[in-house]
């Protein structure tokens, strides 16, 4: 057996069932071992980056790392965006390149290219991995791939690099590969649950944050019973719905600088914040971070520290992994309690008061198709099995506003990176999970045009794949942060700088079926498109309908100057504001 035959036995025997890659001279050992190994399927793209993150998406739903496969140099440097990506957002990834032969040395400041194609993979590779390993020929193959692959998933999951000599490749190892012992996961422990029902009883209002660290356990029954039964507000980020599917009436939804007002609001009255699987960054709480922690307690149980706990008066973090809580536990002692029973009640009135309909109608559009209206009514159509990816702009907001997910409904985008083209390749990633009937892919018209070629590679997959396109002429996002602080130009955002394909000629040469939704009548028409086949669904959307609520940052004396997450615009009407108020009043 050769050295690329022990690898991909060795992953398959580690539970590693995918592989992304695009073949190379440089990986031609690695491709051809791919291939042949059985359980292990190989799918083929037209660029190491869409491989990498079809790899990621599919990394996130399986909770087990992929494999992205990419060829020496140029390959390798295509896929680092993709490393980047699986690093920031913490997701398990094993990615690995061919490298130069193993007798050749170069000094890469001084000579820059000594081989054909090469380059520093080491240098590129090691500030976005966990860890990077070059395989020599004295590697005990075995445990360098099982450290890699244990590496990956614990702690803090993340991407690992593998790089490869060709000559490395194709030597021979004698004998069968033994498996090492591996890294026992983490399990739930008195100390972590006791220390968080310490916190509790000390405090009147809290609210628990489930962070993307929960989906290490979100499809577990002893998470889903707390989340059910603990009777306290839950709120999650931008894009993880899902993470909450069981919470029911106590599901608040996404909060942060673009998340729903009623959670925004609820997170600012609440006297405490019990954070998990959430590193608290920027992202999350705005860049006001003093005024997102202020009049709070905070406890953060997370795989690794958070941000900055200076910012916060009184913090307490227990450093260490979610799976070491015990939510069976924990849901039964918080059943008993009916010691936050009128807090409970007054987060059910905020989120009856401000509801997601009641955001619809504030904010209604009727020209063209409203992108809230649109997502509500998908999400109501949609099958119970459908698989959400997201881009990474008013596609994504609008659908974790109102979008209430049910059954084995799933929703993934690429959080922290919001890197345009992820969602075309990861919806490769995440119907080759099998996990979903129907993959409904939306995103924007900037961000399809990244990775428009992987339609190809999509369209090979035989499930109802339903891509929708948020046709709103060019770079909303942009335009509304030039609108606000660049006197309202355009330049490189709207048409007239970029050029955008016929969508049905396109869609027909990548063979989808081709439907067009102009307006807020003709929503429902989305229905046929998840009745199975490829369809290519076009919405057209008003170039000027931006996100809402939003927080909308000034400039005072030369100097950003960002408002609260309780100041989200558009304001609130006075007869709303009154109505908040009194039921504060009672609180
Ligand atoms: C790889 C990459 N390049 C540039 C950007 C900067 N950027 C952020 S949003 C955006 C426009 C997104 O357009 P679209 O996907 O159509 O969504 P819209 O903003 O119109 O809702 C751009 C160019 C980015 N996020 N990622």
């Amino acid at each position: 057996m050769n050295c690329s035959d022990t690898i991909f036995k060795m992953l398959a025997e580690l539970g590693i069932t995918h592989c992304y890659a695009v073949p190379g001279g440089g990986i031609m050992y690695l491709v051809d071992a791919a291939g042949r190994q059985s359980g292990f399927q190989t799918r083929f793209f037209h660029h190491e980056q869409a491989a990498g993150f079809a790899a990621e998406a599919h990394g996130r739903v399986e909770n087990r790392p992929a494999v992205c496969l990419a060829t020496i140099g140029p390959g390798a440097a295509n896929a680092i965006s993709a490393a980047f990506s699986c690093f920031i957002n913490s997701v398990p990834c094993l990615f690995i390149s061919g490298a130069k032969r193993s007798t050749f040395q170069t000094d890469y400041p001084r000579q820059r290219f000594n081989f054909p194609q090469d380059g520093d993979t080491e240098g590129m590779a090691t500030p976005v991995v966990k860890h990077y390993h070059c395989l020599s020929a004295n590697d005990d193959i075995s445990q360098v791939v099982t450290q890699l692959v244990d590496l990956a998933c614990s702690g803090r999951p993340g991407p690992v690099w593998l790089d490869v000599a060709l000559d490395i490749q194709a030597s021979q190892v004698a004998g069968e590969p033994q498996a090492p012992s591996r890294i026992l996961p983490a399990a739930p422990t008195n100390d972590v649950t006791n220390a968080l029902l310490t916190f509790l009883a000390q405090v009147e209002r809290p609210v628990f944050l489930m962070g993307r660290g929960c989906e290490s356990v979100f499809r577990c029954d002893d998470y889903r019973r707390f989340l059910r039964d603990a009777r306290l507000p839950f709120i999650t980020t931008v894009g993880s719905n899902h993470l909450l599917k069981a919470a029911g009436q106590m599901n608040l939804g996404c909060f942060g600088p673009t998340g729903r007002r009623a959670a925004n609001r609820i997170l600012t009255e609440a006297d405490a914040l019990v954070a998990i699987g959430s590193g608290l960054d920027i992202d999350a709480t705005g860049f006001d971070r003093s005024s997102f922690f202020r009049n709070k307690r905070i406890l953060t149980i997370n795989a690794d520290a958070c941000l900055d706990i200076q910012e916060a008066a009184d913090w307490t973090q227990l450093t260490t992994s979610v799976r070491n809580i015990d939510f069976s536990n924990l849901a039964c002692r918080l059943a008993k309690q009916d010691r936050y029973a009128g807090w409970a009640t007054f987060c059910r009135s905020i989120e009856a008061l401000l509801s997601t309909q009641f955001e619809i109608d504030l904010n209604l559009t009727n020209t063209a198709v409203d992108p809230y209206l649109f997502c509500q009514r998908l999400g109501l159509l949609a099958p119970d099995d459908t698989g959400f990816v997201g881009g990474i702009s008013l596609d994504i907001v609008a659908f974790s506003h109102v979008t209430q997910l049910r059954g084995a409904q799933e929703f993934y985008l690429s959080p922290h990176a919001g890197q345009l083209g992820w969602d075309i390749p990861a919806t490769v990633g995440i119907a080759d999970s099998g996990r979903f009937g129907t993959i409904v892919c939306l995103t924007g018209d900037g961000s399809l045009m990244f990775n428009l070629q992987e339609l190809a590679t999509l369209r090979r997959i035989d499930r109802n794949i339903v891509v929708i396109i948020f046709d709103n002429g060019g770079y909303n996002s942009i335009r509304t942060s030039q609108d606000a602080h660049l006197g309202g130009r355009h330049f490189g955002s709207d048409p007239e700088w970029l050029g955008f394909p016929d969508w049905a000629a396109l869609s027909q040469a990548f063979g989808y079926r081709y439907m067009s939704i102009e307006e807020n009548d003709g929503i429902d028409a989305i229905r046929q498109s998840m009745t199975g086949g490829h369809w290519f669904v076009r919405i057209k959307i008003d170039p000027e309908r931006g996100r809402t609520p939003r927080l909308v940052s000034k400039i005072r004396d030369g100097k950003f100057v960002s408002p609260t997450i309780f100041d989200q615009f558009p304001e609130l009407p006075p007869h709303i504001e009154a109505a908040y108020a009194a039921l504060k009043a009672n609180l």
